[in-house]
């Protein structure tokens, strides 16, 4: 069973999203093709629901390494924010997104069933292959913020409705 919370009356699925980077500042980021499942066809970071009871950053180390094979220490993962994504037209696909990022991690990414991994220099993210919400969130955190942000998609499920978002310094 996935762990949900419920904001009002909206239920959000939890979920995880682990981004690898490389270079400091970052240079590079890898990002999944998703071959099946959730988005396929799109470009993502590495994640997944979050099971019944499962602690969270235990999650994102254990959705990286099913996707990639790499290993990584609960102590690296630094928090680099929250996305709720409401899609009032398809409320199951609703989730609310922990996001994490590391610099250090052992092994090297393996393709799985579900992902092949892909380094992308910064200035040269596929965006257009990603899910619509990448270009608000994901050059704040290459950048070394958090972005705490609410995303309503519209009917058609891709396209969004509303965006808030929060940054907050890296502390
Ligand atoms: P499954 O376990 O459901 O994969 N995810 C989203 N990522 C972005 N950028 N936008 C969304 O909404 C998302 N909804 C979910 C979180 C869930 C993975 O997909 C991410 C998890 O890493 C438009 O197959």
């Amino acid at each position: 069973m996935s762990s949900k919370l419920t904001l009002g009356t909206k239920e959000y699925t939890l979920a995880t999203l682990c981004l690898l980077l490389s270079g400091n500042p970052t240079r590079q980021v890898l990002l999944g093709y998703k071959k099946a499942g959730f988005g396929t066809g799109k470009y993502t970071g590495f994640g997944g629901k979050v099971e019944d009871g499962e602690d969270i950053t235990a999650a994102a180390a254990r959705e990286l390494n099913e996707e990639t094979g790499l290993q990584v220490a609960l102590s690296d993962l630094r928090e680099a924010g929250r996305l709720a994504f409401w899609f009032p037209h398809q409320p199951d696909w609703s989730q609310l997104v922990y996001i994490y990022a590391t610099r250090k991690w052992t092994g090297e990414p393996v393709e799985s069933d579900e992902m092949k991994p892909t380094w992308f220099e910064v200035d040269q993210i596929p965006y257009e292959r990603m899910w619509q919400d990448a270009p608000h969130w994901l050059p704040p955190v290459l950048a070394g913020r958090r972005v705490y942000a609410d995303f309503v998609f519209q009917a058609d499920n891709e396209s969004i409705q509303e965006v808030n978002l929060v940054l907050k310094e890296r502390s």
